[in-house]
């Protein structure tokens, strides 16, 4: 057996040194050191040798296995550098091609302006918070006082997912989730995507909203105003006006619309401005005192316990600031407009 390792293995470290390719080394690793290679076939026979024999005859095959595994490792670094040098021969880099021009991503001006809006009501003490966009009907409507017959209902087109089940219409679907799950005082601020049936210049389908919850002990009117004109002036400029208008939202008593003054007439509207047609205002958001309803739901109670909430259109505000005619290029994917930000 000692001999038939010897044959195999001096013939073995021949075909190796002059192996002529990476891929021939490969077939001689396998058929030599494989399962079912020479080394492995003459080792079957060791169990009809004598125990004497046995020690000496494996101590001939590691010493063969050895020996083959580094003449193959030794030829394996010639060829490859061989190899590479070919390819360096073959592939010269002509340095003088002028370079693909490279694109660099930035954030999404929606993505932009979200965080902006965050950052404001985060320096006055609100949390971050967040809810999800399939939202139960519940908690979307009855829960902020839309019975099923509402009107508001109507308003607000629905994509309904199944019984029970919608997209949320607003981010006010958030309120009583908060509410429900920790005890007041809550400052929230909670942004996100909401859903309409609705599609034209400043209406989208899919947009978003950043909701604001403050409940506490002598809430009132003034602190919401105060909050709002601080947002305002730190988005839109010091110069900037605020004014609330009264409006109906029915999770909110008294409710109002809010509105700033128009960027781009300034005090003097004028009427030809195609931003604010001539009015010299620009609705930014729905805004209200919570509705008592809503904190008996919520199982709030204490005295002198108010609150105020508002839910601003966050593509209008992008809108605004940068002086985007059409809501839709924002959904557009196009690079050359997505670019400008
Ligand atoms: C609401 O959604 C109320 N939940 C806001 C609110 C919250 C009121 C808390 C009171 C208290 P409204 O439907 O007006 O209200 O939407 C709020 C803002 O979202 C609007 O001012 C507008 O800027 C934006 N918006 C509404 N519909 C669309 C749409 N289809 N596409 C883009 N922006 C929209």
């Amino acid at each position: 057996m000692i001999e038939k390792l010897d044959v195999i293995g001096k013939q073995a470290l021949e075909d190796l040194k002059s192996a002529s390719s990476l891929e021939l080394l490969e077939q001689l690793r396998v058929s030599l050191l494989g399962k079912k290679g020479a080394l492995s076939e003459v080792l079957k026979g060791l169990g009809a040798v004598s125990a004497d024999e046995r020690p000496k005859i494996g101590a001939a095959a590691n010493e063969w296995k050895r020996r083959i595994e580094e003449t193959l490792e030794a030829r394996k670094a010639q060829l490859e550098t061989v190899a590479l040098e070919a390819q360096l021969k073959s592939q010269r880099i002509d340095t003088s091609i002028p370079s693909r021009l490279s694109h660099r991503g930035t954030h999404h001006i929606i993505t932009r302006t979200t965080r902006r809006l965050l950052q404001t009501f985060q320096r006055l003490g609100f949390d971050v918070t967040t809810g999800p966009e399939v939202e139960t009907e519940f908690l979307n409507f009855e829960a902020v006082n839309i019975p099923k017959d509402h009107p508001a209902r109507d308003m607000q087109d629905t994509f309904f997912m199944g019984p029970g089940v919608v997209l949320r219409t607003h981010t006010s679907s958030v309120q009583m989730r908060t509410m429900r799950s920790r005890q007041w005082p809550v400052r929230i601020v909670c942004p996100g995507a909401v859903y309409r049936s609705d599609h034209d210049a400043t209406h989208s389908p899919m947009f978003h909203q950043v909701e604001g919850l403050w409940v506490d002990r002598g809430i009132k009117m003034s602190d919401l105003k105060g909050v709002l004109a601080f947002f305002a002036r730190e988005t839109f400029g010091p110069e900037v006006k605020v004014r609330l208008r009264p409006s109906y939202f029915p999770f909110v008593e008294p409710g109002a619309e809010v509105d700033v003054s128009c960027f781009q007439c300034g005090t003097k509207p004028v009427s030809t401005c195609k931003v604010c047609r001539g009015s010299g205002w620009l609705e930014i958001l729905g805004a209200g005192m919570v509705h008592p309803r809503l904190l008996e739901l919520a199982g709030y109670s204490g005295d002198d316990l108010t609150g105020f909430a508002f839910g601003i259109g966050i593509e209008r505000i992008a809108m605004i600031l940068h002086g985007v005619p059409d809501l839709r290029l924002m959904f557009s994917g196009d690079s050359r407009f997505l670019n400008q930000f």
